[in-house]
């Protein structure tokens, strides 16, 4: 490709409305452009890093032996009434009517429309397993759009769906996208980790994320330093205490109240009353579908609400406004305890290990002392409730754990029967009986691969693209346009890399040489290479790889071969 013909309006200044530097930087290097919010047109050098992430994932859902299918955009709602989705989703699903006033979306996912498809043509446990996917522009209205491609509102996903006949079926299909997408996102040059994560509005078993590790994941991670354990923090279990001796429980000291004027946070609590936040009780009032439950905490852990509304089995759960904590407890926020409380009572497992602990007392500006589980309150049920810290240790090998950050760019999930009980996907098994299909559902975000990769590829100088999704492999900069024998040198071998269909990019432009290498720098070509006139004098070019400091010379007549070589190189590197 010639710049001089190209489309790749590149700029220097870093955009105000651009939040993290992949979004900054892909807007800077030319790659996209913002229509509205949430919405982004793919310029070139855009589309074809997308399109390089595409044809990967592609090869490889092949590989593992999943059809391609495309299904449409625009979804008829009845197909989410039969689900009972149509109402579950609020303002994100975007709705709409069509001429003959029938009600519509513009599609999130598409396990309606897959499941509609297979309950029509799948009836013999002999047409399974089967895995159909697309790449296809999904839409989800989200409320607060933002960092570019990253938490877009009209974005590409490649999303599958499994069909077996029974559990291990399913179970051997979900391994086969485990270790699929394993092989994506190694062949797109990331390093990334696959972490479990909660099911969500799933009702599947379990289901894991793939995270791309970078600081400035949205997503928190822990993994185990000693075995393979790793979790989404909203889905990573916490070791069982180890119990208490039951003799300890003797010693309970006499309960009692304690003037607390306005004092109602954890820090202002424990320090007016000389205790440590695991020496206090945090009890927070919450609205679980119709329900009211509060749930106790210890004072230096944090409430899961992923874990709460897993354990509940509820649909929503969420924080009671100040008017109905008051309504509850009999004292403003703050001052909420077990002690008296009439409404439903959950608590997490630490909780059961701890005496004369301090709570609130459910009256304004007062909080008792030496409360004791048993004597003086009792729960309704304990479970895994809070959040892992680093203090904790792993729950499968009580090895040391370790925290980080990452970027969802796949999510795989266990559906079970979900969608084929409430469509009626069913099938004859082998002895004549009627069963639901089981399901499973894998999904890769295409546009947030590419930014993924540039939050943890780029330096200040702009994007380091690893090369098998670089919009370009080679960029070749003749320096002196106009000085015959660069120019000539720059298309020899320009045109040698063309025949041996290496990605290329000629900056051709009459252009200082600052702003060509500014530009091959800002995006992100893996190899340089540089043709000066002081250079070609000596029958020499410069090349230089993207992701190393130094550059080499080579004789003119080699270099096309080991600039060839250095790109097989580098595509090796990621093997
Ligand atoms: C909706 C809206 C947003 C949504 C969904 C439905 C997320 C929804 C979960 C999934 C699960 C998997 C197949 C590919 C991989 C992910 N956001 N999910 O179902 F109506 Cl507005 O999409 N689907």
């Amino acid at each position: 490709m010639r710049y001089s013909s190209y489309f790749m309006p590149t700029y220097k200044e870093i955009p105000s409305d651009a939040e993290v530097i992949s979004h900054q930087l892909m807007l800077r290097a030319g790659m996209i452009r913002k229509l509205t919010s949430g919405i982004y047109t793919y310029l070139p050098a855009g589309l074809r890093s997308i399109k390089k992430v595409e044809n990967i994932i592609r090869e490889e859902m092949n590989r593992s032996g999943a059809i391609e299918i495309l299904m449409p955009a625009v979804q008829p709602a009845e197909l989410w009434r039969e689900s009972g989705r149509w109402d579950h989703y609020g303002h994100e699903l975007l709705r709409f009517r069509d001429r003959h006033n029938h009600d519509a979306c513009f599609g999130p996912t598409h396990e309606e429309v897959i499941t509609d498809l297979v309950r029509r043509e799948i009836h013999s446990y002999k047409q399974m397993p089967v895995n159909l996917y697309q790449i296809q522009t999904k839409f989800r209205d989200e409320i607060r759009p933002r960092f570019g491609l990253m938490r877009g509102r009209e974005f590409i996903m490649k999303d599958a769906y499994s069909f077996d006949v029974d559990e291990e079926g399913a179970d051997r299909s979900y391994e086969i996208m485990n270790e699929t997408y394993t092989r994506i996102f190694q062949r797109c040059g990331l390093r990334f980790r696959a972490v479990e994560a909660d099911t969500g509005a799933i009702g599947g078993s379990y289901s894991h994320e793939f995270m791309v590790l970078a600081d400035t994941g949205e997503d928190q991670i822990m993994n185990c330093m000693e075995c393979d354990y790793a979790a989404n923090l909203e889905r990573a279990e916490v070791k069982l205490p180890d119990s208490q001796p039951e003799s300890d429980r003797n010693d309970m000291n006499p309960m009692e109240e304690v003037d607390t004027p306005d004092i109602k946070t954890v820090e202002d609590v424990t320090s007016f009353l000389s205790i440590t936040p695991d020496e206090l009780i945090k009890t927070l009032i919450f609205v679980v579908d119709e329900d009211v439950v509060a749930v106790m905490v210890r004072g230096d852990h944090e409430i899961n609400e992923a874990k709460l509304k897993n354990f509940l089995g509820a649909q929503d759960v969420e924080l009671a406004d100040t008017d109905l904590v008051s309504e509850t407890t009999g004292a403003p926020m703050g001052f909420a305890g077990p002690v008296g409380l009439k409404i439903k009572l959950v608590a997490d497992n630490a909780v059961k290990e701890m005496k004369n602990f301090v709570a609130g007392g459910n009256r304004k500006d007062l909080h008792l002392k030496n409360v004791n589980l048993g004597r003086d309150f009792s729960v309704d049920r304990f479970g895994d409730l809070r959040v892992i810290t680093p203090q904790d240790s792993c729950p499968k090998c009580s090895g040391k754990i370790q925290f980080g950050r990452g970027i969802e760019v796949g999510h795989i999930f266990k559906l079970g029967t979900k969608y084929s009980k409430s469509l009626k996907a069913l099938f004859l098994d082998e002895q004549g009986k009627e069963r639901p299909i089981i399901m499973g559902c894998y999904g890769i975000g295409v546009g947030r691969t590419v930014a993924a990769a540039i939050e943890q590829n780029h330096d200040k100088n702009g994007i380091i693209f690893p090369i098998p999704i670089s919009p370009f492999e080679v960029t070749i900069l003749p320096l002196q346009i106009h000085e015959t024998s660069v120019a000539e040198t720059a298309e020899k071998i320009y045109a040698d890399l063309l025949n041996h269909d290496i990605d290329v990019l000629l900056d051709d432009r009459d252009e200082r040489a600052g702003v060509k290498f500014n530009d091959a720098d800002l995006i992100g070509i893996p190899v340089r290479v540089t043709v000066g006139l002081r250079g070609v004098r000596n029958d020499q070019v410069e090349v230089k790889l993207r992701a190393e400091p130094e550059s080499i010379v080579v004789p003119i007549n080699e270099a096309s071969a080991i600039i060839r070589q250095k790109t097989k190189d580098l595509y090796d590197s990621l093997k």
